[in-house]
């Protein structure tokens, strides 16, 4: 018969915790997802408030049309200065208390990672 120690639970139990902090992560992800407002020109926007991370950090935009995304970045912490898209070979500098416009296009339906110049924050673009 299994003798199963109070490590035993321990280790089930921060298993269980981990399991659910993910499953709440994905899933406040998408709850905090924004659609880009389509204006008249096909055109998708929307704009990312950068203060401590990226808010929304997830934006669903459709494959195939440009997307204008406007930061608006409201702090001075070093941390949040560049904003790095590898996929579009996107590297820029957000002056402080000002939006900077970055413009691009998604090639295809997937998921765009982006993130700060150290890889510490993180949104994505998912295109569908
Ligand atoms: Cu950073």
């Amino acid at each position: 018969m299994m003798h199963v120690t109070v490590v035993d639970w321990l280790v089930i139990a921060a298993g269980v915790a981990a399991i659910a902090w993910v499953n709440w992560y994905f899933f406040f992800a998408e709850r905090t997802a924004v659609i880009a407002n389509t204006g008249a020109s096909g055109r998708q926007e929307v704009t990312v408030v950068v203060r401590g991370g990226y808010e929304p950090s997830t934006i669903r935009v459709k494959a195939g049309r440009p997307v204008r995304l406007a930061f608006d970045r409201q702090e001075t912490s070093s941390c949040s200065e560049e904003i790095v898209f590898p996929d579009f070979n996107v590297r820029k500098f957000l002056p402080a208390h000002q939006r900077t416009i970055i413009e691009l296009t998604p090639p295809k339906a997937g998921t765009y990672e982006f993130s700060c110049g150290m890889s510490m924050l993180h949104g994505r673009l998912v295109a569908d």
